[in-house]
């Protein structure tokens, strides 16, 4: 008798040792304690024994059933135990070492500018215009007082695209060009809304002219100011800010010089001031061309539908590359076309501090 309780202990202390998880555990848990269990068995069988026998068997089958349970219990703690322990040490990671750092794209310098100018120009009351780079000739030139058989046609060495074949149009609108300058924007926003207008238009322009100092596609943003009563003092102030605001230079020299162009009249060439010798902007006695201006003409308003005894305003250009160089110390101009990555991450800017005037635009 006592030795199947002894043998029992031993049996189910043995089992209990050599399961390593919980479904061994169970399995010798039901095997022990359950409703056909070992001991429930032998606790069975003690309804046949005599009443002294029961006494002392029954204290002895208590004890037995008191250590295997605290025994099982004790596994199970002891199998969890162990296997959280083991998750740990797979999880386990160190906190020391350096961050995989996700790669980072950086902006263009084109871009930068661009996005510059929609700060400062914003801040002034300037909305974005933008348009498409195939356009047609009245678009490009006629409605800008540029008439056909004019040098500046020549001059701007335009890119022509084959006509469209639509019945009904005349022949300056079937004529299709890759735009030479943004203004066939300015003209599309005179067409489609009433004054008064503040448009900037920064994008894609085309000439046929390829050397060291010009590209064949390159980057302009042109502005646009109607409204009743605007001036060249209007002009003059708004391009003087825009261009302190730009070069970060807050009494940079500004020279405005008599020019001409078919679409402004009167025209002004916008000059700062540098230094030739070390190429430093803002003083040293020289002038830099670096804007061309102008009071809209009264012929390329009446071209857009716009009565100019009641609106008048004007207009700038610029080219992005060139402003970008001049403010950046940027020798060369075909890098910016390159894709060239060493330029890129010389002259690229985070993309996570982007242009905001708020906080100024000097880095
Ligand atoms: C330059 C000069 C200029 C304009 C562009 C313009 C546009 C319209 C009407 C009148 Cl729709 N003017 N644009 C005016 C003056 C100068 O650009 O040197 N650009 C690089």
């Amino acid at each position: 008798m006592t030795d199947e309780i002894s043998e029992l202990q031993a049996e189910t202390d043995a089992a209990l040792a050599a399961a390593t998880d919980l479904r061994a555990w169970d399995a010798i848990r039901v095997g022990v304690l359950g409703k056909s269990g070992k001991l429930t068995g032998l606790l069975k069988e003690l309804g046949r024994a005599s009443p002294e026998e029961r006494r002392e068997r029954g204290a002895a089958l208590n004890r037995l059933k008191d250590a295997l349970t605290t025994a099982i219990e004790a596994r199970r703690v002891a199998i969890e135990t162990a296997a959280m322990e083991a998750r740990l040490a797979g999880e386990r990671m160190d906190v020391s070492l350096p961050p995989a750092v996700a790669p980072l794209g950086l902006i263009h310098p084109i871009s930068r500018t661009m996005e510059e100018m929609a700060a400062i120009f914003g801040a002034m009351g300037f909305a974005i215009a933008e348009g498409p780079d195939v356009e047609d000739d009245w678009r490009n030139f006629g409605a800008l007082n540029i008439p056909a058989h004019h040098s500046a046609r020549e001059d701007m060495d335009t890119f022509y695209v084959p006509p469209l074949h639509e019945p009904g149009a005349s022949a300056a609108e079937r004529r299709r060009v890759l735009r030479t300058h943004t203004s066939p924007v300015q003209v599309r926003t005179m067409l489609g809304q009433e004054p008064p207008i503040r448009v900037i238009v920064p994008g894609r322009t085309y000439r046929a002219d390829h050397d060291a100092t010009h590209s064949p596609m390159f980057h302009q943003v042109e502005g646009l100011a109607l409204d009743r009563g605007l001036t060249l003092g209007h002009l003059k102030g708004c391009l003087i800010d825009f261009l302190r605001a730009f070069f970060g230079i807050s009494n940079l020299p500004v020279r405005f010089r008599s020019s001409y162009f078919p679409f402004t009249e009167p025209s002004m060439e916008v000059d700062i001031g540098w230094n030739r010798r070390t190429g430093e902007l803002g003083g040293g006695g020289d002038w830099l061309e670096i804007l061309g201006s102008g009071m809209v003409h009264a012929k390329v308003l009446a071209n857009c539908g716009i009565d100019p005894r009641e609106w008048q305003g004007f207009a700038f250009g610029m080219g992005i590359e060139r402003v970008t160089m001049l403010k950046h110390g940027i020798a060369d101009l075909r890098p910016f076309y390159e894709s060239d990555i060493r330029w890129l991450r010389h002259y690229g800017f985070n993309p996570l501090a982007p242009a905001m005037l708020h906080e100024g635009l000097e880095r």
